[in-house]
């Protein structure tokens, strides 16, 4: 390979229905804004997606930061130079701090376009070693728990390996018990997304005895140390989501015990390219590690399963079927999840799977294209 250039970059903001509301402890949500970033260099495209949503809740990022991060300053570093590798692009941006969504989008979309040049699947630039990966779903909270036990019929029905459902005050222990009594002993995890404090140990501490998988994110993003002394206190293993927003805070909370498991998306850390370093720093300490979702369309579901090929992702990911999200979806065939509950890993060039351009232009409220 002669190396990478980008000569254009175009973005897209999107807006796409959600098929179900999806409510968080911050939140619901009826729709997905995200951003698309397209990539061009030497006559081939890549594609990337930014998971940044319209609200500052679950990152400080949102589309209109991301939008200008990249428009302003991440375009202009990635310009008239030539990458080695795509691995190289999250350094030639280190000069914008933050903006890790911004940055991943940018970055993911030049790993797209160097699997496309060379001809080879994108897990395969990653070092992925699955034809398929493990799946599981995660479940929103729900108006009664009579609708939430509808949803679980219907994934575990449906073959997905585990259910994690949204927990906050309120919505979590009389849940958790009521879900064990219907359901028995089904692979059943919690997020809270940082709805807790320290004080509510205690209250934690009663999902000790429901066998849970994990309790992730409990407390605040920022807040490693109570992590670690909530862990100490708890059977159960913490997995942290949005505090690990880098290598280095995953570096830090591994080094005091604030987690035994980490959640990785792309997005959060920078990219494909720190997001194998993670894995393979978690990997070395013997941390089991799995992907994340973020709602996402067929164009970023996609990159999420070729990283996720990944040995270390050992435990089922939040990377679901399409038709959970988006009726249509962004790409045509949508991804699909196995009656085993596994999702294939696309075999074609890049990220392997076919974009429908009229969705797309259809979904598309704002398009900007710069040329180096
Ligand atoms: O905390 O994992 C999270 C969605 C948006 C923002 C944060 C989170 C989530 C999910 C959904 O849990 C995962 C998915 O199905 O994409
Ligand atoms: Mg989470």
């Amino acid at each position: 390979m002669d190396g990478l250039r980008i000569d254009r970059l175009t973005l897209r903001l999107v807006r796409l229905p959600l098929v179900a509301f999806f409510e968080t402890s911050f939140g619901r949500i009826d729709d997905r804004a995200f951003i698309l970033v397209s990539v061009e260099g030497g006559g081939v495209e890549g594609l990337g997606e930014c998971v940044a949503d319209v609200d500052p809740y679950y990152s400080s990022e949102t589309t209109v930061t991301a939008w200008h991060v990249i428009k302003d300053f991440l375009a202009p570093l990635a310009f008239g130079r030539t990458f080695d590798h795509p691995r190289a692009v999250f350094g030639a941006l280190a000069r914008v701090r933050g903006h890790h969504m911004a940055k991943a989008a940018v970055e993911m979309a030049a790993w797209d376009l160097a699997a496309r040049q060379q001809q080879v699947p994108l897990s395969r630039l990653l070092g992925g070693t699955r034809t398929e990966i493990p799946s599981g779903v995660s479940i929103g909270i729900q108006d009664s728990v009579a609708q939430l036990f509808d949803k679980i019929a219907t994934e575990l029905a449906a073959g997905y390996q585990r259910i994690k459902v949204k927990v906050k005050p309120g919505w979590d222990v009389d849940v958790v018990a009521a879900i064990r009594d219907r359901f028995g002993a089904v692979p059943l995890m919690v997020d809270a997304n940082a709805a807790y404090r320290p004080a509510d140990a205690a209250r934690l501490a009663a999902l000790d005895r429901f066998d849970l998988m994990m309790i992730e994110q409990p407390l605040d993003y920022e807040d490693l140390r109570d992590h670690a002394s909530l862990q100490r206190a708890l059977r159960t293993p913490i997995c942290l989501d949005e505090s690990i927003h880098s290598v280095r805070a995953a570096e830090d909370a591994l080094a005091i015990g604030a987690c035994r498991i980490i959640n990785i998306k792309p997005g959060r850390v920078g990219g494909h390219g720190e997001s194998i370093r993670l894995h393979d720093l978690c990997a070395s300490q013997g941390i089991p590690v799995w992907h994340g979702g973020m709602l996402e369309s067929g164009i970023g579901r996609a990159h999420n399963i070729h990283l996720a090929s990944l040995p270390n992702f050992s435990l089922p990911g939040d990377i679901a079927a399409s038709r959970r999200y988006f009726a249509p979806d962004l790409i045509e065939p949508g991804i699909e999840v196995s009656a085993s509950g596994t999702v294939a890993v696309p075999t074609g060039a890049g990220i392997g799977v076919h974009v429908d351009w009229d969705r797309v232009k259809r979904a598309t409220v704002e398009t900007l294209e710069l040329r180096a």
